[in-house]
């Protein structure tokens, strides 16, 4: 029997990975999409190759009644829920939206999933946003570190987190909840620190642009490539039990560290581009993460491939290739 998964959110940079990587398992994979005035901009991420092979549904996670529409017509057997206002700086300019699509939108999908195919496996993308600036006496974070987040974007996961959990002790419903750290590459929005960063280092490489504004250069994260990170996915929701999992590298380094390294592979000396423009600073700032996977790693035997250098250096390929032409 060929087995069905609904992604919603399928046209975000997790959301285009995991279609691919499904459709090469043999999954029919099914797509939420919710409504934009360019209609192009829907499937900007997804490759033609994949894109012919999708069957696409609109459905909105703040419109329970079109969730419930789109699980009665497909009656899934996996659903992996990855759509939000992912932006962190943004949800503090756009907190109720944040909260009713992140946090309000996990429990419109679960009720619809109770109500019309209790027995679908839930995937929910969790965040290491969640832990805040909660570390371990050891340095890492891990799926026992306490959650107290700092910002609207956070808060709303840990409701999805905790939503979920409700759901599978209350009513015995397959859903795990993955706890992801950053995780990047080419299909990455422009607008998260590691894709600006390379995109406006190769425009200045080539004399398109003449500086870069970031904002707090101090902050590190735990960077992974998001094509790894969707195996981590399928895995979890492969178990015989739900479980909640997370998914890193184990190494962190700072938006200094990433800034360096990118404008060094184009032999550029970063100190005399990057401005620090306090419009991209946030109210609250998350300032250290690093992510301990070894579950992940033991229990579903998930490694990731990219390092942090293998996977800038893809996506300054990718770059220089846009704007080479
Ligand atoms: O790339 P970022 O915007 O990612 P952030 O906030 O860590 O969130 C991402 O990872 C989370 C997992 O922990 C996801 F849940 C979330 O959906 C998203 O994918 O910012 C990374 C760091 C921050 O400390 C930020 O303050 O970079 C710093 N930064 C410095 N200058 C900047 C900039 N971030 C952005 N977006 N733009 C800047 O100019």
């Amino acid at each position: 029997m060929i087995k069905k998964a609904l992604i919603t959110g399928i046209n975000g940079q997790d959301g285009s990975y995991l279609a691919e990587l499904l459709i090469s398992k043999g999954y029919e994979v099914w797509g939420v999409l919710k409504r934009n005035s360019v209609a192009e901009n829907q499937t900007a991420r997804i490759p033609n190759d994949i894109f012919k092979h999708l069957k696409l549904e609109y459905a909105d996670m703040t419109d329970m009644s079109s969730l419930i529409k789109v699980l009665i017509k497909i009656q899934p057997d996996e659903i992996y829920n990855l759509a939000a206002q992912s932006h962190v700086r943004i949800s503090f300019d756009q907190p109720i939206y944040t909260a009713n699509a992140t946090g309000m939108g996990t429990l419109n999908l679960l009720e619809a999933v109770r109500l019309t195919c209790p027995n679908s496996k839930i995937y929910q993308a969790g965040s290491s946003e969640m832990f805040g600036n909660n570390i371990d006496k050891d340095g890492y974070q891990r799926e026992t570190t306490p959650m107290s987040p700092v910002s609207p974007y956070g808060c709303a996961k840990v409701f999805s987190h905790n939503i979920c959990t409700n759901y599978r002790n209350s009513y015995g419903m397959f859903i795990s909840n993955g706890i992801l750290f950053n995780h990047e590459s080419p299909r990455r929005g422009t607008n998260f620190v590691t894709n600006k960063v390379v995109k406006e280092a190769v425009k200045i490489k080539l004399g398109l642009s003449k500086n870069i504004k970031l904002g707090n250069l101090d902050a590190s994260r735990d960077w992974g490539h998001a094509k790894d990170y969707v195996k981590c996915m399928w895995l979890i929701l492969q178990q015989d039990k739900p479980d909640d999992f997370v998914c890193s590298t184990g190494i962190s380094h700072t938006v200094k560290d990433l800034v360096a390294y990118v404008f060094n592979e184009l032999d550029l000396d970063w100190t005399q581009y990057v401005l620090v423009d306090k419009k991209y600073m946030r109210p609250e700032e998350l300032e250290f993460l690093k992510g301990d996977c070894l579950k992940a790693k033991t229990i579903l035997g998930w490694k990731h491939d990219y390092t942090f250098e293998t996977m800038l250096n893809e996506m300054i390929t990718y770059w220089k290739k846009v704007y080479e032409k």
